[in-house]
Protein backbone atom coordinates (compact mmCIF):
# COMPACT_ATOMS: atom_id res chain seq x y z
CA UNK A 1 0.00 0.00 0.00
CA UNK A 2 1.15 3.29 -0.67
CA UNK A 3 2.10 5.49 2.83
CA UNK A 4 -0.07 8.85 2.52
CA UNK A 5 1.38 10.23 5.76
CA UNK A 6 3.01 13.86 5.24
CA UNK A 7 6.57 12.79 6.26
CA UNK A 8 7.21 10.18 4.26
CA UNK A 9 6.41 8.28 0.85
CA UNK A 10 9.07 5.48 0.66
CA UNK A 11 6.70 2.84 0.43
CA UNK A 12 6.21 3.95 -2.84
CA UNK A 13 8.57 2.01 -4.35
CA UNK A 14 8.57 -1.09 -1.57
CA UNK A 15 5.85 -2.02 0.23
CA UNK A 16 7.33 -1.82 3.58
CA UNK A 17 6.38 -3.65 6.68
CA UNK A 18 4.73 -5.98 4.55
CA UNK A 19 6.16 -8.36 2.30
CA UNK A 20 3.30 -9.06 -0.80
CA UNK A 21 5.20 -11.48 -2.93
CA UNK A 22 7.82 -11.11 -5.74
CA UNK A 23 4.85 -11.43 -8.50
CA UNK A 24 2.34 -8.86 -6.97
CA UNK A 25 5.77 -6.42 -6.29
CA UNK A 26 5.71 -6.91 -10.09
CA UNK A 27 2.35 -6.85 -11.40
CA UNK A 28 1.52 -3.62 -9.31
CA UNK A 29 4.19 -2.00 -11.32
CA UNK A 30 3.76 -3.72 -15.24
CA UNK A 31 0.09 -3.01 -14.58
CA UNK A 32 -0.13 0.06 -12.70
CA UNK A 33 -1.83 2.89 -14.10
CA UNK A 34 -0.32 5.52 -11.71
CA UNK A 35 1.70 7.75 -14.03
CA UNK A 36 4.44 7.79 -12.03
CA UNK A 37 4.80 4.27 -11.98
CA UNK A 38 4.78 4.28 -15.41
CA UNK A 39 6.86 6.63 -16.18
CA UNK A 40 9.54 4.38 -13.89
CA UNK A 41 8.56 1.63 -16.07
CA UNK A 42 9.44 4.08 -18.96
CA UNK A 43 13.00 4.84 -16.93
CA UNK A 44 13.92 1.66 -16.74
CA UNK A 45 13.41 -0.19 -20.12
CA UNK A 46 14.63 3.03 -21.94
CA UNK A 47 17.45 3.33 -20.33
CA UNK A 48 18.58 -0.53 -20.69
CA UNK A 49 18.21 0.23 -24.59
CA UNK A 50 20.29 3.62 -24.11
CA UNK A 51 23.09 0.80 -22.87
CA UNK A 52 22.26 -1.90 -25.80
CA UNK A 53 22.77 1.40 -28.17
CA UNK A 54 25.98 2.63 -26.62
CA UNK A 55 27.45 -0.88 -26.81
CA UNK A 56 26.61 -0.66 -30.21
CA UNK A 57 28.15 2.76 -30.85
CA UNK A 58 31.49 1.90 -28.93
CA UNK A 59 31.43 -1.35 -31.56
CA UNK A 60 31.42 1.11 -34.51
CA UNK A 61 33.76 3.43 -33.06
CA UNK A 62 36.32 0.43 -32.21
CA UNK A 63 36.28 -0.30 -35.81
CA UNK A 64 36.57 2.86 -37.27
CA UNK A 65 39.46 3.42 -35.00
CA UNK A 66 41.48 2.22 -37.79
CA UNK A 67 41.49 1.47 -42.06
CA UNK A 68 40.51 -1.61 -43.09
CA UNK A 69 38.96 -4.39 -41.25
CA UNK A 70 39.57 -4.20 -37.33
CA UNK A 71 36.81 -5.87 -35.23
CA UNK A 72 34.32 -6.95 -37.43
CA UNK A 73 33.31 -7.82 -41.42
CA UNK A 74 31.38 -5.02 -43.94
CA UNK A 75 28.01 -6.80 -43.52
CA UNK A 76 27.78 -7.08 -39.58
CA UNK A 77 29.45 -3.61 -39.35
CA UNK A 78 25.81 -2.50 -41.84
CA UNK A 79 23.95 -4.21 -38.92
CA UNK A 80 25.62 -2.81 -36.23
CA UNK A 81 25.03 0.69 -37.44
CA UNK A 82 21.66 -0.07 -38.45
CA UNK A 83 20.62 -1.43 -35.06
CA UNK A 84 22.18 1.03 -33.27
CA UNK A 85 19.99 4.22 -35.29
CA UNK A 86 17.15 2.15 -34.69
CA UNK A 87 17.42 1.51 -30.92
CA UNK A 88 18.93 4.99 -30.10
CA UNK A 89 15.95 6.62 -32.42
CA UNK A 90 12.64 4.79 -31.67
CA UNK A 91 13.47 3.25 -28.53
CA UNK A 92 15.56 5.63 -27.08
CA UNK A 93 15.24 9.76 -27.42
CA UNK A 94 11.92 9.45 -28.90
CA UNK A 95 10.58 8.00 -25.91
CA UNK A 96 12.45 8.63 -23.05
CA UNK A 97 11.50 12.50 -22.62
CA UNK A 98 7.98 12.27 -22.65
CA UNK A 99 7.57 8.73 -21.82
CA UNK A 100 9.87 9.27 -18.57
CA UNK A 101 9.94 13.06 -16.96
CA UNK A 102 6.61 13.97 -19.07
CA UNK A 103 4.91 11.05 -17.29
CA UNK A 104 5.79 11.82 -14.56
CA UNK A 105 5.84 15.75 -13.82
CA UNK A 106 3.76 17.01 -16.56
CA UNK A 107 0.10 15.84 -14.19
CA UNK A 108 2.05 17.39 -11.52
CA UNK A 109 3.48 20.53 -12.57
CA UNK A 110 -0.19 21.17 -13.54
CA UNK A 111 -1.70 19.89 -10.37
CA UNK A 112 -4.14 16.90 -11.93
CA UNK A 113 -4.29 13.93 -9.68
CA UNK A 114 -2.91 11.79 -12.90
CA UNK A 115 -3.08 11.96 -17.23
CA UNK A 116 -6.45 12.60 -18.50
CA UNK A 117 -6.50 8.30 -19.60
CA UNK A 118 -4.39 6.29 -17.46
CA UNK A 119 -5.27 2.84 -19.01
CA UNK A 120 -4.45 4.46 -22.02
CA UNK A 121 -0.80 5.28 -20.47
CA UNK A 122 -0.07 2.00 -19.55
CA UNK A 123 -0.89 0.41 -22.63
CA UNK A 124 1.32 3.02 -25.02
CA UNK A 125 3.82 1.69 -22.65
CA UNK A 126 2.90 -2.01 -23.38
CA UNK A 127 3.09 -1.43 -26.98
CA UNK A 128 6.76 0.37 -26.49
CA UNK A 129 7.70 -2.82 -25.20
CA UNK A 130 6.31 -5.05 -27.54
CA UNK A 131 7.80 -3.15 -30.07
CA UNK A 132 11.10 -3.54 -28.68
CA UNK A 133 10.78 -6.95 -28.35
CA UNK A 134 9.98 -7.24 -32.00
CA UNK A 135 12.95 -5.23 -32.72
CA UNK A 136 15.13 -7.60 -30.71
CA UNK A 137 13.56 -10.44 -32.29
CA UNK A 138 14.36 -9.29 -35.87
CA UNK A 139 17.90 -9.67 -35.06
CA UNK A 140 17.72 -13.16 -34.46
CA UNK A 141 15.52 -14.60 -37.05
CA UNK A 142 14.98 -14.35 -40.64
CA UNK A 143 17.77 -13.53 -42.68
CA UNK A 144 19.87 -11.86 -40.05
CA UNK A 145 19.71 -8.18 -38.80
CA UNK A 146 18.29 -5.28 -41.39
CA UNK A 147 20.79 -3.62 -42.93
CA UNK A 148 19.33 -0.57 -44.46
CA UNK A 149 20.21 2.29 -42.29
CA UNK A 150 17.43 3.35 -39.51
CA UNK A 151 15.94 5.18 -42.49
CA UNK A 152 14.86 1.99 -44.53
CA UNK A 153 15.70 3.95 -47.25
CA UNK A 154 13.57 2.29 -50.47
CA UNK A 155 14.56 0.49 -53.01
CA UNK A 156 17.07 -1.17 -51.09
CA UNK A 157 15.02 -1.86 -48.10
CA UNK A 158 12.50 -3.40 -49.79
CA UNK A 159 15.40 -5.56 -51.86
CA UNK A 160 17.58 -6.54 -49.27
CA UNK A 161 17.14 -9.88 -47.98
CA UNK A 162 17.50 -9.11 -44.30
CA UNK A 163 14.63 -9.15 -41.62
CA UNK A 164 13.52 -5.82 -43.01
CA UNK A 165 9.93 -6.34 -42.47
CA UNK A 166 9.78 -7.45 -39.05
CA UNK A 167 11.70 -4.37 -37.89
CA UNK A 168 9.77 -2.39 -39.64
CA UNK A 169 6.34 -3.61 -38.06
CA UNK A 170 8.10 -3.09 -34.90
CA UNK A 171 8.68 0.43 -35.71
CA UNK A 172 4.89 0.83 -36.49
CA UNK A 173 4.07 -0.59 -33.16
CA UNK A 174 6.26 1.85 -31.54
CA UNK A 175 4.36 4.56 -33.62
CA UNK A 176 0.84 3.87 -31.88
CA UNK A 177 2.51 3.80 -28.67
CA UNK A 178 4.02 7.47 -29.85
CA UNK A 179 0.62 8.66 -31.04
CA UNK A 180 -1.36 7.05 -28.11
CA UNK A 181 0.92 8.87 -25.60
CA UNK A 182 0.57 12.28 -27.93
CA UNK A 183 -3.37 12.13 -27.19
CA UNK A 184 -2.96 11.32 -23.80
CA UNK A 185 -0.95 14.42 -22.98
CA UNK A 186 -3.26 16.90 -25.13
CA UNK A 187 -6.06 15.78 -23.25
CA UNK A 188 -4.22 16.11 -19.82
CA UNK A 189 -3.57 19.76 -20.52
CA UNK A 190 -6.45 21.11 -21.78
CA UNK A 191 -8.60 19.65 -19.31
CA UNK A 192 -7.05 18.53 -16.23
CA UNK A 193 -5.41 21.87 -14.87
CA UNK A 194 -5.89 23.04 -11.32
CA UNK A 195 -8.20 25.67 -10.37
CA UNK A 196 -6.20 29.10 -11.28
CA UNK A 197 -3.39 27.15 -13.59
CA UNK A 198 -4.24 29.53 -16.98
CA UNK A 199 -2.48 28.92 -19.41
CA UNK A 200 0.17 31.77 -18.96
CA UNK A 201 0.95 30.23 -15.65
CA UNK A 202 1.64 26.63 -16.96
CA UNK A 203 5.82 25.84 -16.02
CA UNK A 204 7.76 25.90 -19.54
CA UNK A 205 8.13 22.33 -19.41
CA UNK A 206 4.47 21.62 -19.98
CA UNK A 207 4.00 24.16 -22.83
CA UNK A 208 7.23 22.36 -24.50
CA UNK A 209 5.67 18.98 -23.90
CA UNK A 210 2.16 19.88 -25.02
CA UNK A 211 4.00 21.12 -28.00
CA UNK A 212 5.63 17.91 -28.57
CA UNK A 213 2.12 16.11 -28.39
CA UNK A 214 0.71 17.69 -30.80
CA UNK A 215 3.64 16.34 -33.37
CA UNK A 216 3.39 12.85 -31.97
CA UNK A 217 -0.37 12.61 -32.91
CA UNK A 218 -0.09 15.14 -36.40
CA UNK A 219 3.29 13.10 -37.94
CA UNK A 220 3.31 9.83 -36.24
CA UNK A 221 0.41 8.57 -38.61
CA UNK A 222 2.18 9.22 -41.89
CA UNK A 223 5.34 7.59 -40.77
CA UNK A 224 2.87 4.26 -39.95
CA UNK A 225 0.90 4.55 -43.35
CA UNK A 226 4.75 4.55 -44.66
CA UNK A 227 5.50 1.25 -43.15
CA UNK A 228 2.48 -0.40 -43.82
CA UNK A 229 3.34 0.84 -47.51
CA UNK A 230 7.14 -0.85 -47.20
CA UNK A 231 5.80 -4.24 -45.98
CA UNK A 232 2.81 -3.95 -49.21
CA UNK A 233 5.46 -3.66 -50.99
CA UNK A 234 7.75 -6.55 -49.67
CA UNK A 235 5.18 -8.76 -49.40
CA UNK A 236 2.37 -8.42 -52.29
CA UNK A 237 4.96 -6.43 -54.35
CA UNK A 238 2.56 -4.02 -55.26
CA UNK A 239 4.76 -0.97 -56.55
CA UNK A 240 4.49 2.36 -54.65
CA UNK A 241 8.19 2.82 -54.45
CA UNK A 242 10.11 -0.10 -56.57
CA UNK A 243 10.48 2.02 -59.72
CA UNK A 244 10.65 -0.79 -62.07
CA UNK A 245 6.98 -1.24 -60.91
CA UNK A 246 6.58 2.46 -61.63
CA UNK A 247 6.85 3.07 -58.09
CA UNK A 248 8.60 6.18 -57.05
CA UNK A 249 11.53 5.78 -54.32
CA UNK A 250 11.46 9.27 -53.73
CA UNK A 251 7.96 9.61 -52.34
CA UNK A 252 9.29 7.23 -49.88
CA UNK A 253 12.00 9.90 -48.87
CA UNK A 254 9.30 12.63 -49.06
CA UNK A 255 7.00 10.43 -46.00
CA UNK A 256 9.59 9.45 -44.32
CA UNK A 257 11.09 12.68 -43.88
CA UNK A 258 7.43 14.54 -43.49
CA UNK A 259 7.33 12.26 -40.28
CA UNK A 260 11.55 11.53 -39.17
CA UNK A 261 12.16 15.83 -39.69
CA UNK A 262 9.24 16.76 -36.77
CA UNK A 263 10.16 13.34 -35.02
CA UNK A 264 13.85 15.53 -34.33
CA UNK A 265 11.58 18.04 -32.10
CA UNK A 266 10.04 15.57 -30.17
CA UNK A 267 13.56 14.44 -29.33
CA UNK A 268 14.55 18.01 -28.67
CA UNK A 269 11.83 20.64 -27.69
CA UNK A 270 11.23 18.37 -24.23
CA UNK A 271 14.63 18.88 -23.47
CA UNK A 272 14.30 22.54 -24.10
CA UNK A 273 11.66 22.70 -21.86
CA UNK A 274 13.69 20.92 -18.91
CA UNK A 275 16.78 23.37 -19.39
CA UNK A 276 13.94 26.32 -19.25
CA UNK A 277 12.56 24.99 -15.83
CA UNK A 278 15.97 24.16 -14.65
CA UNK A 279 17.88 27.79 -15.26
CA UNK A 280 15.66 30.01 -13.62
CA UNK A 281 15.64 27.65 -9.97
CA UNK A 282 19.29 27.68 -10.38
CA UNK A 283 19.99 31.40 -11.21
CA UNK A 284 17.23 32.72 -8.55
CA UNK A 285 15.03 35.11 -11.13
CA UNK A 286 12.07 34.60 -13.23
CA UNK A 287 12.54 33.20 -16.68
CA UNK A 288 13.19 36.08 -18.87
CA UNK A 289 10.66 36.05 -22.13
CA UNK A 290 7.98 33.23 -20.30
CA UNK A 291 5.85 33.81 -23.22
CA UNK A 292 8.36 33.86 -26.06
CA UNK A 293 9.93 30.69 -25.28
CA UNK A 294 6.08 29.16 -24.29
CA UNK A 295 4.95 29.73 -27.89
CA UNK A 296 8.67 29.44 -29.45
CA UNK A 297 7.86 25.96 -28.74
CA UNK A 298 4.93 25.87 -30.65
CA UNK A 299 6.22 27.61 -33.79
CA UNK A 300 8.94 25.09 -33.47
CA UNK A 301 6.58 22.70 -33.60
CA UNK A 302 5.04 24.21 -36.20
CA UNK A 303 7.99 25.35 -38.50
CA UNK A 304 9.26 21.85 -38.07
CA UNK A 305 6.95 20.24 -39.71
CA UNK A 306 7.41 22.15 -43.09
CA UNK A 307 11.25 21.59 -43.48
CA UNK A 308 11.65 17.73 -44.13
CA UNK A 309 12.81 18.82 -47.52
CA UNK A 310 16.00 19.74 -46.60
CA UNK A 311 16.96 15.98 -46.34
CA UNK A 312 16.69 15.61 -50.04
CA UNK A 313 18.42 18.30 -51.61
CA UNK A 314 20.49 16.12 -54.00
CA UNK A 315 17.72 13.61 -55.10
CA UNK A 316 16.90 15.89 -57.74
CA UNK A 317 13.63 18.12 -57.36
CA UNK A 318 13.03 21.09 -58.49
CA UNK A 319 15.51 24.06 -57.75
CA UNK A 320 12.37 26.60 -56.76
CA UNK A 321 11.54 23.54 -54.33
CA UNK A 322 14.82 23.28 -52.85
CA UNK A 323 15.19 27.61 -52.10
CA UNK A 324 11.80 27.25 -50.46
CA UNK A 325 12.94 23.96 -48.09
CA UNK A 326 16.03 26.16 -47.73
CA UNK A 327 14.28 28.84 -46.58
CA UNK A 328 11.98 27.00 -44.13
CA UNK A 329 14.83 25.66 -42.89
CA UNK A 330 16.49 28.88 -42.16
CA UNK A 331 13.49 29.94 -40.34
CA UNK A 332 13.24 27.66 -37.23
CA UNK A 333 16.63 28.95 -36.33
CA UNK A 334 14.31 31.82 -34.67
CA UNK A 335 12.34 30.64 -32.59
CA UNK A 336 15.45 28.36 -31.50
CA UNK A 337 17.57 31.54 -31.20
CA UNK A 338 14.54 33.13 -29.58
CA UNK A 339 14.92 29.93 -26.47
CA UNK A 340 18.60 30.45 -26.60
CA UNK A 341 18.68 34.40 -26.09
CA UNK A 342 15.80 34.11 -23.33
CA UNK A 343 17.80 31.34 -21.25
CA UNK A 344 21.27 33.22 -21.43
CA UNK A 345 19.29 36.19 -20.61
CA UNK A 346 18.15 34.92 -17.25
CA UNK A 347 21.39 33.89 -16.83
CA UNK A 348 22.32 37.57 -16.70
CA UNK A 349 23.20 38.73 -13.26
CA UNK A 350 21.62 35.83 -11.59
CA UNK A 351 23.04 34.31 -8.50
CA UNK A 352 23.86 31.09 -10.27
CA UNK A 353 24.02 28.15 -7.76
CA UNK A 354 26.59 25.56 -9.56
CA UNK A 355 24.98 22.25 -9.09
CA UNK A 356 24.83 19.04 -11.46
CA UNK A 357 21.44 20.48 -13.10
CA UNK A 358 22.60 23.50 -14.40
CA UNK A 359 26.14 22.29 -15.31
CA UNK A 360 24.57 19.92 -17.66
CA UNK A 361 22.31 22.55 -18.51
CA UNK A 362 25.01 24.65 -19.97
CA UNK A 363 26.58 21.60 -21.89
CA UNK A 364 23.18 21.31 -23.48
CA UNK A 365 23.05 25.29 -24.55
CA UNK A 366 26.82 24.73 -26.05
CA UNK A 367 26.20 21.57 -27.67
CA UNK A 368 22.78 22.31 -28.78
CA UNK A 369 24.37 25.72 -30.57
CA UNK A 370 27.10 24.09 -32.21
CA UNK A 371 24.12 21.47 -33.37
CA UNK A 372 21.91 24.53 -34.54
CA UNK A 373 24.51 26.31 -36.70
CA UNK A 374 26.13 23.19 -38.11
CA UNK A 375 22.45 22.52 -39.26
CA UNK A 376 22.20 25.65 -40.32
CA UNK A 377 25.32 24.91 -42.62
CA UNK A 378 23.87 21.55 -44.02
CA UNK A 379 20.80 24.18 -44.79
CA UNK A 380 22.76 26.04 -47.47
CA UNK A 381 22.07 25.02 -50.61
CA UNK A 382 25.59 25.15 -52.13
CA UNK A 383 26.72 23.29 -48.71
CA UNK A 384 24.64 20.47 -49.09
CA UNK A 385 25.69 19.97 -52.10
CA UNK A 386 29.16 18.81 -50.87
CA UNK A 387 28.52 17.96 -46.90
CA UNK A 388 25.65 15.15 -47.81
CA UNK A 389 25.91 11.69 -46.47
CA UNK A 390 29.21 12.91 -44.71
CA UNK A 391 30.39 12.18 -41.04
CA UNK A 392 29.55 16.17 -40.76
CA UNK A 393 25.45 15.00 -40.59
CA UNK A 394 26.81 12.44 -38.16
CA UNK A 395 28.33 15.21 -36.22
CA UNK A 396 25.47 17.97 -36.94
CA UNK A 397 22.16 15.15 -35.39
CA UNK A 398 24.82 13.71 -32.41
CA UNK A 399 25.29 17.24 -31.40
CA UNK A 400 21.51 18.10 -31.79
CA UNK A 401 20.03 14.98 -30.64
CA UNK A 402 22.41 13.53 -28.05
CA UNK A 403 24.20 16.95 -26.87
CA UNK A 404 20.92 18.54 -26.88
CA UNK A 405 18.02 16.05 -25.94
CA UNK A 406 20.27 13.58 -24.20
CA UNK A 407 21.99 16.29 -21.88
CA UNK A 408 18.72 18.08 -21.48
CA UNK A 409 17.18 14.51 -20.25
CA UNK A 410 20.46 13.87 -17.91
CA UNK A 411 20.04 17.33 -16.34
CA UNK A 412 16.07 16.81 -16.29
CA UNK A 413 17.03 13.27 -14.17
CA UNK A 414 19.61 15.27 -12.17
CA UNK A 415 17.06 17.50 -11.38
CA UNK A 416 14.37 15.39 -10.59
CA UNK A 417 16.24 12.81 -8.97
CA UNK A 418 15.45 13.66 -5.56
CA UNK A 419 11.67 14.43 -6.49
CA UNK A 420 11.77 10.51 -7.95
CA UNK A 421 12.91 9.00 -5.52
CA UNK A 422 12.90 10.96 -2.08
CA UNK A 423 16.96 10.14 -2.28
CA UNK A 424 20.13 12.25 -3.19
CA UNK A 425 22.91 11.59 -4.97
CA UNK A 426 26.69 12.50 -4.25
CA UNK A 427 26.63 15.80 -5.74
CA UNK A 428 30.53 15.96 -6.04
CA UNK A 429 30.72 12.36 -8.31
CA UNK A 430 27.63 13.76 -10.73
CA UNK A 431 29.82 16.86 -10.90
CA UNK A 432 32.66 14.66 -11.96
CA UNK A 433 30.53 12.59 -14.52
CA UNK A 434 28.98 15.64 -15.94
CA UNK A 435 32.52 16.57 -17.01
CA UNK A 436 33.34 13.57 -18.20
CA UNK A 437 30.35 13.46 -20.43
CA UNK A 438 31.07 17.19 -22.04
CA UNK A 439 34.67 16.45 -22.86
CA UNK A 440 34.18 13.10 -23.95
CA UNK A 441 31.15 14.46 -26.26
CA UNK A 442 33.29 16.83 -27.80
CA UNK A 443 35.83 14.60 -28.77
CA UNK A 444 33.89 12.29 -29.89
CA UNK A 445 31.43 14.36 -32.46
CA UNK A 446 33.46 17.65 -33.19
CA UNK A 447 35.96 15.47 -35.09
CA UNK A 448 33.19 14.49 -37.22
CA UNK A 449 32.95 17.89 -38.82
CA UNK A 450 36.37 17.83 -40.07
CA UNK A 451 36.15 14.56 -41.17
CA UNK A 452 33.10 15.47 -43.11
CA UNK A 453 34.12 18.71 -44.79
CA UNK A 454 37.26 16.44 -45.59
CA UNK A 455 35.19 14.06 -47.18
CA UNK A 456 34.54 11.34 -45.08
CA UNK A 457 31.50 9.57 -45.87
CA UNK A 458 29.33 8.56 -43.46
CA UNK A 459 27.91 4.48 -43.11
CA UNK A 460 31.43 3.37 -44.11
CA UNK A 461 32.75 0.72 -43.14
CA UNK A 462 37.03 2.08 -44.06
CA UNK A 463 38.25 4.86 -44.73
CA UNK A 464 41.34 6.37 -46.85
CA UNK A 465 44.25 6.93 -44.21
CA UNK A 466 44.64 10.45 -44.23
CA UNK A 467 41.40 10.38 -42.18
CA UNK A 468 42.81 8.17 -39.36
CA UNK A 469 44.12 10.83 -37.15
CA UNK A 470 40.74 12.59 -36.73
CA UNK A 471 38.84 8.96 -36.50
CA UNK A 472 41.35 8.27 -33.54
CA UNK A 473 40.51 10.98 -31.85
CA UNK A 474 36.79 10.18 -32.05
CA UNK A 475 37.28 6.84 -30.75
CA UNK A 476 38.95 8.12 -28.37
CA UNK A 477 36.66 10.62 -27.22
CA UNK A 478 34.33 8.13 -27.03
CA UNK A 479 35.76 5.83 -24.51
CA UNK A 480 35.99 9.15 -22.39
CA UNK A 481 32.07 9.24 -22.86
CA UNK A 482 31.57 5.98 -22.05
CA UNK A 483 33.22 6.88 -18.95
CA UNK A 484 31.10 9.12 -18.11
CA UNK A 485 28.12 7.57 -18.40
CA UNK A 486 29.21 4.91 -16.30
CA UNK A 487 29.75 6.70 -13.45
CA UNK A 488 26.62 9.14 -14.22
CA UNK A 489 24.73 6.29 -13.99
CA UNK A 490 26.81 4.22 -11.10
CA UNK A 491 25.87 7.06 -8.94
CA UNK A 492 22.54 7.23 -9.34
CA UNK A 493 21.91 3.38 -8.84
CA UNK A 494 24.10 3.96 -5.48
CA UNK A 495 21.83 6.75 -4.10
CA UNK A 496 18.52 4.67 -4.58
CA UNK A 497 20.46 2.69 -1.70
CA UNK A 498 22.66 4.52 0.09
CA UNK A 499 21.42 8.12 -0.50
CA UNK A 500 20.85 10.38 1.89
CA UNK A 501 16.90 11.24 2.51
CA UNK A 502 15.81 14.23 0.19
CA UNK A 503 13.95 17.19 1.35
CA UNK A 504 11.02 18.27 -0.56
CA UNK A 505 12.04 21.09 -2.37
CA UNK A 506 15.73 20.69 -2.19
CA UNK A 507 16.62 23.36 -5.27
CA UNK A 508 14.06 25.49 -4.17
CA UNK A 509 11.76 25.40 -7.15
CA UNK A 510 8.28 27.13 -7.60
CA UNK A 511 6.71 24.83 -9.48
CA UNK A 512 4.36 22.50 -7.88
CA UNK A 513 5.99 19.31 -7.71
CA UNK A 514 8.30 20.53 -4.92
CA UNK A 515 5.06 21.28 -2.72
CA UNK A 516 4.34 17.75 -2.34
CA UNK A 517 6.49 15.07 -0.83
CA UNK A 518 9.21 13.28 -2.59
CA UNK A 519 8.08 10.72 -3.85
CA UNK A 520 4.94 12.19 -4.31
CA UNK A 521 1.58 10.16 -3.14
CA UNK A 522 -0.89 8.52 -5.24
CA UNK A 523 -2.98 11.06 -6.86
CA UNK A 524 0.17 13.62 -5.97
CA UNK A 525 -0.82 16.02 -3.32
CA UNK A 526 -2.26 15.77 -0.07
CA UNK A 527 -4.36 19.16 -0.48
CA UNK A 528 -5.80 19.63 -3.97
CA UNK A 529 -3.26 22.80 -4.80
CA UNK A 530 -5.04 25.95 -5.89
CA UNK A 531 -3.07 27.96 -7.72
CA UNK A 532 -2.14 31.83 -7.30
CA UNK A 533 1.65 32.25 -8.06
CA UNK A 534 2.98 31.77 -11.62
CA UNK A 535 5.72 29.46 -12.10
CA UNK A 536 8.82 30.88 -11.64
CA UNK A 537 7.41 33.26 -8.99
CA UNK A 538 10.27 33.03 -6.07
CA UNK A 539 8.64 36.00 -3.96
CA UNK A 540 7.54 33.47 -0.99
CA UNK A 541 10.20 31.27 -1.22
CA UNK A 542 13.60 33.27 -0.77
C1 LIG B 1 28.25 6.48 -26.79
C2 LIG B 1 27.35 6.93 -27.56
C3 LIG B 1 27.37 6.91 -29.07
C4 LIG B 1 28.36 6.59 -29.96
C5 LIG B 1 29.77 6.15 -29.64
C6 LIG B 1 27.83 6.75 -31.28
C7 LIG B 1 28.53 6.54 -32.46
C8 LIG B 1 27.99 6.49 -33.72
C9 LIG B 1 28.69 6.23 -34.93
C10 LIG B 1 30.18 6.01 -35.03
C11 LIG B 1 27.80 6.21 -35.95
C12 LIG B 1 28.06 5.84 -37.41
C13 LIG B 1 28.35 6.96 -38.28
C14 LIG B 1 28.38 6.52 -39.72
O1 LIG B 1 29.25 5.73 -40.10
O2 LIG B 1 27.53 7.01 -40.48
C15 LIG B 1 26.52 6.49 -35.39
C16 LIG B 1 25.36 6.57 -36.10
C17 LIG B 1 24.16 6.95 -35.57
N1 LIG B 1 23.90 7.31 -34.26
FE1 LIG B 1 25.20 7.24 -32.74
N2 LIG B 1 26.54 7.16 -31.20
C18 LIG B 1 26.22 7.28 -29.86
C19 LIG B 1 25.04 7.70 -29.33
C20 LIG B 1 23.91 8.00 -30.08
C21 LIG B 1 22.68 8.54 -29.56
C22 LIG B 1 22.43 8.89 -28.09
C23 LIG B 1 21.83 8.65 -30.60
C24 LIG B 1 20.41 9.14 -30.63
C25 LIG B 1 19.83 9.66 -29.62
C26 LIG B 1 22.49 8.18 -31.79
C27 LIG B 1 21.94 8.10 -33.04
C28 LIG B 1 22.57 7.65 -34.16
C29 LIG B 1 21.96 7.49 -35.45
C30 LIG B 1 20.49 7.77 -35.79
C31 LIG B 1 22.93 7.05 -36.33
C32 LIG B 1 22.77 6.78 -37.82
C33 LIG B 1 22.75 5.33 -38.09
C34 LIG B 1 22.64 5.15 -39.56
O3 LIG B 1 23.36 5.85 -40.30
O4 LIG B 1 21.83 4.32 -39.96
N3 LIG B 1 23.77 7.80 -31.43
N4 LIG B 1 26.66 6.67 -34.02
CU1 LIG C 1 15.43 17.57 -40.91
Amino acid sequence: MVDLSREDNRGFYFSEGRSPGLLSWLFSWIFSIDHKRIAILYLLSALTFFFMGVTLGFLIRLELIAPGATIMEAQTYNSVFTLHGIIMIFLFIIPVTTGVLGNFFLPIQIGAKDMAFPRLNLLSWWFYIIGAFLVFTSLFTGNGPPDTGWTFYVPYSIKTGTNVSLAVFAVFILGLSSILTGINFVTTVHILRAPGMRWHKLPLFVWSVYATAWILVIATPVVGMTFLLILAERFLGIGVFDPLKGGDPILYQHLFWIYSHPAVYVMILPGMGIVAEIIPVFCRRVIFGYRAIAYSSLAIAILGSMVWGHHMFVSGYSSNAAMVFSLLTFLVAIPSAIKVFNWVTTMYKGSIVLETPFLLTLAFIFQFSIGGLSGLMLGTLSLNVHLHDTAFVVGHFHYIVFGGGGFAFFAGLHYWFPKMFGKMYNKKIANISAAFLFVGFNTLYFPMFILGLNGMPRRYYDYLPEFQPWQMVSTFGSWILITGLIIMFANLVYSLKKGERAPENPWGGATLEWQTTSPPPLENFHTPPVVERGPYDYRELL
